[in-house]
């Protein structure tokens, strides 16, 4: 059986409501280690789900006002409730990125969106930037019909002054990866109040989809996860 693409803009408006985007998908090709469907037999399509700029979040904000305020990683909750509950209705088994071990997200999202990475690592967006995310993917028993997959023009190949590498104080990413410790050590220090209150400078300095900037308050409330502060 081949699943309709009716069915995937039935699936992107169930999204919407929540804020969240269905950013592309593929058949998997068979003979790479694909994970499982709901059938338990290995998936034959994903579909992936995700944010541009924090449009989810006064949605998430919402959600949060019912729950205990001990909820541990409360986006990845919110997320995945909502997500598992679109995957019910339309028969998908939901995964997340945070699942271990980690599933290959940015390769999904690079074969599904024709995306590239930046010199960060985070994959720039033709429209968003540096501004979005993956918060999940769907997982059919399936393949799905879907239509070409357009050549997008990867920003950064245009970019001569690369600030994003220029803005660090601590050149935490560089030829060499991102130096995850160096990185930790200035957030949670002294020094580290920019990074904390308005994110990362460096993904801060990139000139591309300035309109989909978190706004300070998702940065901080990302930077507390992601630095444990
Ligand atoms: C572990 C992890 C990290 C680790 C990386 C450790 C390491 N050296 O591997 C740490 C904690 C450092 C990290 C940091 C960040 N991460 Co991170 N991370 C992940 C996670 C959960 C798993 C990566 C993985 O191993 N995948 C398994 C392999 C097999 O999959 P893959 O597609 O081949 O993985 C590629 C990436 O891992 C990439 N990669 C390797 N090292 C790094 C480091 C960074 C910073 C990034 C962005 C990518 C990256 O190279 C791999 C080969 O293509 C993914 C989600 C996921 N499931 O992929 C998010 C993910 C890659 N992170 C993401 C982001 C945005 C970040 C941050 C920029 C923001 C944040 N979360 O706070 C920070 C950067 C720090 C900062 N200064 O702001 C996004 C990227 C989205 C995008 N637009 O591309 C993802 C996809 C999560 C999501 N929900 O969307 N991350």
């Amino acid at each position: 059986m081949i699943l309709e693409r009716s069915m995937v803009e039935d699936i992107a408006a169930a999204l919407s409501a929540h804020g969240l985007i269905l950013r592309g998908g593929f058949n998997f090709a068979g003979g790479e280690e694909t994970p499982s469907g709901l059938s338990g037999a290995a998936a034959r399509s994903v579909l992936l789900v995700g944010q541009a700029g924090a449009a989810p979040w006064p949605h998430f904000l919402r959600w949060r006002e019912g729950q205990s305020q001990t909820v541990a990683d409360p986006f990845d909750a919110w997320s995945r409730e909502v997500i598992g509950a679109v995957a019910k209705t339309f028969g998908a088994r939901a995964v997340s990125p945070s699942d271990r071990p980690y599933l290959p997200f940015q390769q999904w999202a690079m074969q599904a969106e024709g995306l590239k990475p930046s010199p960060l690592g985070i994959l720039m967006h033709p429209q968003y930037g540096l501004w979005h995310a993956y918060r999940g993917a769907l997982l059919f028993d399936d393949e799905i019909a879907f239509g070409e997959t357009r050549e997008v023009v990867h920003l950064c190949d245009a970019c001569v002054d690369k600030p994003c590498l220029k803005s660090c104080p601590v050149d935490a990413y560089s030829a060499d990866g991102f130096a995850h410790g160096t990185c930790l050590a200035h957030v949670r220090g002294h020094n580290g109040a920019a990074c904390r209150t308005g994110g990362c400078l460096d993904r801060n300095a990139c000139p591309y989809g300035a309109a989909y900037r978190y706004p300070p308050q998702v940065q901080a409330f990302h930077m507390v996860a992601f630095a444990g502060l």
